[in-house]
């Protein structure tokens, strides 16, 4: 049975297959690009319609596949596309969709359009840039069908081809991107789809993605199921997954004004970074705009209030700035505008000004009833960014105090400080060395030619438990700041540093490990170019020393012994380092020190930076979850020999 819908070509259908063709001139204007790129923009303009049609709450569920021959076909559950004939263009409203240049929601009914698309440009550009279109709509009782070829051409109009279920409702669209456009590549990446169809999910709460990829063969990676009713809410704890978190609940509001909805989602972790997205109709503002701004505005205005209000700081206590707010903060910001205005740089930026105090009334008030009704959480909250706060201070107080130093130049290098002569930074080394005793054995060991010894009284570091922020009142920070030469903070300047390699020698043990773990802190927080640039290492010295007659060796690991004790038989000396200081310093010079025998290791950022999120933890009262910590994490650190 086969039963056209109504169909007579005018003039008008010639002028649309030259639109058509004008978007196959122009493919770059309407979808950015041909690269992989725009390849994937033609799934995200199909798959957009079906995310209004299930906003307009007609649809829940969508299914996205890919086949083998990287055919993609789109399918929900709505309403079906309208099947009758339009009556401006006089073919059928399907036709009309796929053949008129934007047409896209505006000839469906007046339907309330939210999700991206990436111009806006509609379902006619998909088809224009494909080798062959399909679109299948169930309706009434009825399934129709009509096909489209060689950059949109339709073969026959909108057919009904049969009959189905009174119930089944719906539309699917199937393409095969035309290669003579898309020359780089027709190849979907299987990440790239899997991982936006994913933040779809979160960005749109209830609404049920299935993503099928018939190009796998990892049975895991042939299906996906997005769904998430918990929406943003689901997308903050996907995000803290891994991260240590410092309160329990996910700060979640939601709220309309004007006909903008808002929605957002926030929860702290223990890192320093924010994490902080925002999103217009589905599209990611990477340059922010008024909804980011309103968040910002609302979270600084509440917080502070909130921390003077609860006596949890005082009243001329200089307020807490938004970078405090934010630090470790993993936000989701959603607003979802009928008439988005896009500005900057790469068009993400949300330029609707009206945005701002709607997204600032609405979760200013959402926060602030979340604080009064969680005074646990709202305190670690404040007591966090005012963490963060003191860090800075401290840090820009530590900035002047070394600035003013350097204008005093060498002369002003620490007392303690046993430099080398040669000042060829790119040979150069500094130890950094816990306790005077083993510094005076460096000292003697050394090459003084290029190797630096800086003695630190690690203990009185230890002892004090210094919090970040006033590691800056300590002297030997100081000396150390001022012996590298490179500034510290936001004006770090590697090119300015005097040694390029800084080691970290400290004793084998709970105290050297965690002497170890505040430089390292420290280096990653106010140092951090020195540590990406590779200057940082730490020095192995030796566990064991292994003696028979006047045969000695030496080991590093524990699990070196056995190895040892079988190539040297028995009757052994052995003898246990506990410290540096039992080394005379011809002994470190042999072990540790001497550039033909050593071992160090290079500290990477990731190593600074497991350092610097287990710092809080090391630093509490707790001994046991701190010892534990030390030793299972005593060599952080890629191996590396030099
Ligand atoms: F646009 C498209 F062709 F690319 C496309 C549209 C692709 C896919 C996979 C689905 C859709 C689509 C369109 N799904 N659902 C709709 N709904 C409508 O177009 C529709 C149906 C009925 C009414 C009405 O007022 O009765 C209004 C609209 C917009």
């Amino acid at each position: 049975m086969e039963e056209k819908v109504e169909h007579s070509y005018t003039s008008d259908d010639i002028q649309v297959l030259e639109g058509l063709e004008a978007v196959r001139k122009r493919p770059g204007m309407y979808i950015g690009s041909t690269s992989e790129r725009g390849l994937h923009h033609l799934v995200w303009e199909i798959v957009d319609n079906s995310i209004d049609e299930a906003l307009a709450g007609y649809a829940t569920d969508i299914e996205i596949n890919v086949d083998v021959n990287n055919i993609v076909t789109v399918k929900d559950n709505g309403r079906g596309m309208p099947v009758e004939i339009h009556a401006k263009t006089g073919i059928s409203t399907v036709e009309t969709i796929f053949t008129v240049l934007h047409a896209g929601g505006k000839f469906g009914g007046g339907a309330y359009k939210v999700s991206g698309g990436l111009h806006g440009v509609g379902a006619s550009v998909v088809n224009a840039l494909s080798e062959y279109l399909e679109v299948t709509v169930f309706k009434n009782g009825k399934e129709y069908f009509m096909r489209f070829e060689d950059g949109g051409h339709p073969v026959k109009a909108l057919t009904c081809v049969g009959d189905c279920d009174e119930n089944k409702h719906g539309s699917t669209v199937r393409f095969k991107a035309d290669p003579a456009i898309f020359t780089e590549t027709t190849t979907y990446n299987h990440d790239t789809l899997k991982d936006r169809l994913r933040q779809i999910a979160f960005l749109n709460k209830g609404i049920k993605l299935i993503f099928t990829d018939d190009r796998q063969e990892d049975e895991k990676k042939k299906r996906y199921i997005f769904h998430y009713e918990g929406g943003l809410k689901e997308y903050v704890q996907y995000l803290n997954k891994n991260k240590q978190v410092i309160h329990e609940d996910i700060v979640y509001c939601e709220g309309e004004e004007d006909g903008i909805q808002v929605e957002i989602a926030m929860q702290y972790n223990d890192g320093y970074m924010p994490n902080i997205y925002s999103f217009c109709n589905n599209i990611n503002t990477h340059e922010g705009g008024y909804h980011e701004d309103g968040f910002k505005l609302a979270i600084n205005r509440v917080i502070n209030s909130y921390a003077k209000d609860n006596n949890l700081m005082k009243k001329d206590e200089e307020a807490l700035q938004g970078e405090d707010i934010r630090e470790g903060l993993t936000a989701i910001i959603s607003v979802k505008h009928p008439d988005p205005q896009y500005e900057g740089q790469t068009k993400t930026k949300l330029g609707n000004s009206e945005v701002r105090k709607i997204v600032s009334n609405i979760f200013g008030q959402q926060l602030e009833r979340f604080l009064l009704e969680n005074p646990d959480q709202a305190k670690l909250m404040v007591e966090k960014a005012m963490l963060a706060s003191k860090a800075r201070l401290a840090a820009k107080k530590a900035r002047e105090l070394t600035r003013r130093k350097s204008a005093l130049e060498i002369s002003s290098l620490p007392g303690k400080l046993a430099d080398c002569s040669s000042k060829d930074a790119s040979i150069c080394e500094i130890y950094i060395v816990e306790g005077d005793s083993a510094g005076g054995s460096a000292k003697q060991g050394r090459d003084s030619k290029y190797q630096a010894i800086l003695p630190l009284r690690g203990k009185i570091l230890n002892v004090e438990k210094a919090r970040l922020h006033r590691i800056f009142d300590n002297a030997e920070i100081r000396s150390m700041i001022t012996a590298f030469g490179c500034g510290v903070g936001n004006e770090v300047d590697t090119s300015k540093l005097r040694y390029h390699k800084i080691v970290i020698m400290t004793d084998a043990d709970v105290d050297g490990a965690h002497i170890r773990t505040l430089l390292l802190t420290f280096f990653y927080r106010y140092l951090k170019p020195v540590v990406e640039q590779g200057y940082v290492y730490i020095a192995q010295p030796p566990l064991y020393k292994v003696q028979k007659g006047n045969l000695v060796r030496y080991a590093y690991l524990e699990d070196e012994m056995d190895q040892i004790k079988k190539e040297m038989g028995d009757r052994l000396s052995i003898q246990r380092y506990k410290g540096l200081g039992e080394m005379d310093p011809e002994q470190l010079w042999e072990t540790t020190m001497d550039p033909e025998v050593r071992t160090l290791i290079q500290v990477t950022v990731e190593d600074a930076m497991d350092a610097d999120a287990a710092f809080e933890m090391l630093m509490g009262d707790e001994v046991e979850p701190r010892r534990r910590f030390i030793m299972e994490n005593a060599q952080f650190v890629k191996n590396l020999d030099i």
